[in-house]
């Protein structure tokens, strides 16, 4: 019998007079519970799963979309999503929180109340991967035909536990329970190779290769929805997850091989099992390499098929498909997509790489030297010895070209070549990314700057027309509309909603500065926001602060060029100044708060937390100071975590040594929500002042030409510490063991190292730091002063919306426009 179509396909439309049904439909005869066994666990999921259905009509019909409209697609490639809970962002999105209170307000339900109960997402380690998901937001929002790529790793970034001062790493097992937000797609599953040799054959005299691999591992997609704002739209975000192939084990088992066929099985499957939690510190496991490709294979294999869904003729290849690169981290994609159409799809060589530089573009995040992927030719050689051979041969060419650009020049060759020779062998990732790009690009002004002056000038020079600048933004629905109801609805009550899909109109709060009322309304909403904060800091910390404190947020990884450690040592300034001088008069009690994670092979970063730590215990006990401050590190930082601290903020902290901080996006997320940053002139910091104006920041601190200049002179911190007495008295404090009195001389390698290289220039930075600390603290003083600079903050922030970077991304780069539905339809 055949199927009607029109029947099924008739959609179902979420009323809020059916939205109790389709509940209590799911928490009966899905989840099998009643009003004695359903637990809020089960409540949530109901709720979740109701609110599903109403995705995946949407869903559906984005689908019918994209494919009637023919037009180009992004694939977007990272290695990380730090996704954070999808429960509200879904409902607000989908522009349904008033339906869904009011449909469940029968039942006694709000569905507010049980946003605790999903677990996060967290497959990311910082920035990049929240940049990523603020990305996804903003295509879809933008109507934009994007499809994400990414891993599904089964542990996500590890849990941070404290414990006796030290962090303690635990996996995150986010898929414990039922994951409502993804779907199995088992009929797109693909197959990847690894290891083996290469054979050569020719076909009419022409030389041809063959890959032989030595095992095949299968990539099993899971979709998640990617809801747009107000839009109709849902985007899809494909996660892979590595299995073994059956057949393959049962022909070892059929040998009587059934040991080596079970451990190469569970070897296969570790693929996607973790993520790698090193963010910038160097790693260079096998592993993670052997992770590299299989992300790569899999996506590769689905960008073919929808693209030979549309044409057969690959020459088109580049007018349907763009593929972003966020990092190096995918960039093997471009010795994939040639082996694709050299060896299975037997294009010219030429023709090959022409489609293949014109599909890719490749994002840069860092320039420190230690995170620029370079991986040992031997990885190649045993794991993809044909990929090998591609690089080697575009290495080759590429270098005929340089040489006849630089005549005699031997020097250029070994700096451009993606062959590093000493003191090991390696393929330089960054170097294939840029030479198979049509773009590059940088994430803020400075970055971009730098990269082309300082770290890729020989590409630079070569190929000036492909770098440029996207400076990165965040998604006002996760950080403003959500994570600050209060204020949005404040905003939104004065200037109408437009602000929430064009940020831009946040311009129109400037003339609320000066209006009394408004500003009242602003404190008040901060206040409540900090009285949330104080009751979090309480349960995961036990320590009790002041609601109308004023709290000085430094919240990110913890990394030395960060200098959380120069926040701290400052702190420690502060506390011997209040001991020393009892000047305790009015002033509010000051909370300096920390939350971020080490690397879990990053001594030097687990330290920092540990002084913090031990700092906090102290201060936080010493009576003499009567509570004036208040030093506290919450433990596990995540995305949820953020978004209830953020909105708390009063000033918030983006001091990284200059030139270090790629763009940052935390530094955007408190601007938005009224806190004053104190900051460096680094990353999107300088941006930020352009925009909210010098008066209405605090910056600080050596500029990178000073950096530089300190960098190549001979910088001597010993001479600092002994010259400067504010830096000698905190140093000696913590030499001599005051706030590690059980266990002397931990500290002694982060105050050896301050004082024999201190390489991200805490000291020279010190008393600017100092200085700014109490022009704020000045400043604070006059709250209607302080106010009005916060307001202005939010208003002017339109820039760093992450639309606005999509829109850059999708006209310069991708050329891509939105897909709009024909009207009347
Ligand atoms: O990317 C963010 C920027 O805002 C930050 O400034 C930048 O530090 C961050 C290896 C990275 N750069 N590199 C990484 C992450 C994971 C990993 O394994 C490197 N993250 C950044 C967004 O542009």
């Amino acid at each position: 019998m055949k199927a009607n179509w029109d029947n099924i396909d008739a959609q179902i439309t979420m009323q809020k007079e059916s939205l109790a049904n389709f509940f209590v439909h799911y928490l009966k005869f899905f989840g099998g519970k009643d009003r004695y066994s359903a637990s809020e666990l089960d409540v949530y999921n109901a709720l979740a799963y109701t609110i599903r259905d109403h995705i995946i009509e949407k869903w559906l019909a984005t689908k019918v979309l994209y494919n009637k409209s023919h037009s180009k697609r992004i694939y977007y490639l990272s290695m990380e999503y730090l996704l954070g809970r999808l429960f509200s962002n879904n409902i607000i999105n989908l522009g349904a929180d008033k339906e869904f209170r009011e449909g469940l307000k029968k039942l006694g339900v709000d569905w507010e109340d049980y946003t605790p109960w999903e677990r996060e997402s967290a497959l990311g380690n910082g920035g990049l991967g929240r940049l990523a998901a603020c990305f996804l937001d903003s295509m879809a929002t933008l109507n934009l035909p994007a499809i994400g790529y990414g891993l599904r790793y089964e542990y996500g970034i590890f849990r941070q536990d404290i414990c006796q001062g030290y962090q303690v790493e635990e996996p995150d097992e986010w898929l414990k329970f039922d994951n409502i937000w993804e779907m199995k797609r088992i009929e797109h599953t693909v197959p990847v190779h690894f290891g083996g040799e290469v054979e050569t054959y020719h076909i009419d005299g022409v030389e041809k290769f063959n890959w032989c691999p030595s095992y095949t591992v299968l990539g099993i997609p899971y979709d998640m929805p990617v809801v747009g704002y107000g839009n109709n739209i849902v985007n899809t975000l494909r996660l892979w997850s590595a299995k073994v192939s059956e057949e393959f084990d049962l022909q070892d088992f059929n040998q009587g091989n059934y040991i080596d066929a079970v451990s190469e099985k569970v070897e296969g499957e570790t693929l996607t099992k973790v993520l790698y939690p090193d963010d910038r510190t160097e790693s260079g496991r096998e592993l993670r390499f052997r992770q590299q490709y299989f992300f790569v294979c899999c996506s590769i294999q689905d960008i073919m098929r929808k693209f030979l869904k549309e044409s057969s003729d690959f020459r088109d290849f580049p007018k349907k498909a763009v593929i972003q690169l966020n990092d190096t981290h995918p960039s093997i994609s471009i010795a994939e997509l040639m082996r694709i159409l050299v060896d299975e799809k037997h294009l010219p060589w030429d023709v090959a790489w022409d489609i293949t530089r014109k599909s890719f573009g490749y994002t840069n995040h860092t320039i420190l030297p230690e995170a620029l992927e370079k991986w040992p030719v031997e990885f190649f050689q045993r794991h993809l010895p044909r990929h090998l051979q591609i690089i080697y041969k575009l290495n080759q060419h590429f270098l005929q070209e340089v040489s006849v650009q630089n005549p005699g020049d031997n020097d250029i060759l070994r700096r451009m070549s993606l062959v590093e020779e000493y003191p090991q062998k390696k393929i330089r990732m960054a170097h294939l990314a840029i030479i198979g790009s049509t773009s590059v690009n940088g994430v803020s002004e400075i970055h971009s700057e730098i990269l082309k002056e300082q770290v890729m000038p020989d590409f630079y020079n070569s190929f000036p027309h492909k770098f440029n600048n996207k400076t990165n933004g965040i998604t006002p629905r996760r950080w403003l509309l959500q994570a600050n109801p209060s204020l949005a609805k404040l905003i939104t009550e004065k200037i109408g909603k437009e602000w929430i899909t064009d940020l831009s109109q946040l311009k129109k709060l400037e003339k609320y500065a000066d209006d009394k009322d408004f500003r009242k309304r602003f404190d008040k909403i901060k206040l409540e926001n900090k009285k949330k904060l104080a009751k979090l800091i309480e349960i995961e910390t036990g320590v009790v602060v002041e609601d109308d404190a004023i709290f000085d947020v430094q919240i990110k990884r913890i990394h030395e060029y960060k200098r959380q450690l120069m926040n701290i040592l400052h702190v420690i300034h502060l506390y011997c100044e209040l001991r020393d001088h009892k000047n305790f008069k009015d002033a509010p009690q000051r909370v300096f708060l920390f939350a971020g994670k080490a690397a879990p092979g990053y001594y030097m970063a687990k330290m920092i937390i540990k002084l913090i730590l031990n700092v906090a215990k102290v201060i936080n006990n010493d009576e003499l100071i009567k509570d004036k401050i208040k030093v506290v590190f919450i433990p596990n930082y995540k995305v949820s975590l953020a978004e209830t601290i953020i909105p708390a903020t009063d000033i918030s902290e983006q001091i990284s040594t200059a030139g270090k901080e790629a763009s940052g996006t935390g530094n955007m997320k408190f601007a938005l929500n009224g806190a004053l940053t104190i900051g460096t002139l680094d990353g999107a910091n300088i941006e930020i002042m352009n925009e909210v104006g010098k008066e209405n920041i605090f910056t600080f601190g050596l500029d990178i030409d000073e950096i530089k200049a300190k960098r190549e002179g001979n910088y001597e911190p010993y001479q600092l510490y002994s010259e400067n007495p504010n830096i000698k008295k905190v140093i000696d404090l913590i030499q001599s063991n005051f706030f590690s009195l059980h266990e002397p001389g931990i500290f002694e390698p982060i105050c050896n190292s301050l004082l024999t290289q201190d390489q991200y220039f805490v000291f020279a930075d010190f008393n600017a730091y100092m200085e700014c600390h109490e022009k704020i603290l000045q400043e604070y003083k006059n709250q209607k002063q302080w106010t009005k600079k916060a307001i202005l903050n939010v208003a002017r922030m339109g820039k760093f919306s992450s639309d606005r970077t999509i829109n850059e991304y999708a006209a310069d780069i991708w050329k891509v426009s939105p897909v709009k539905p024909k009207k009347g339809k």
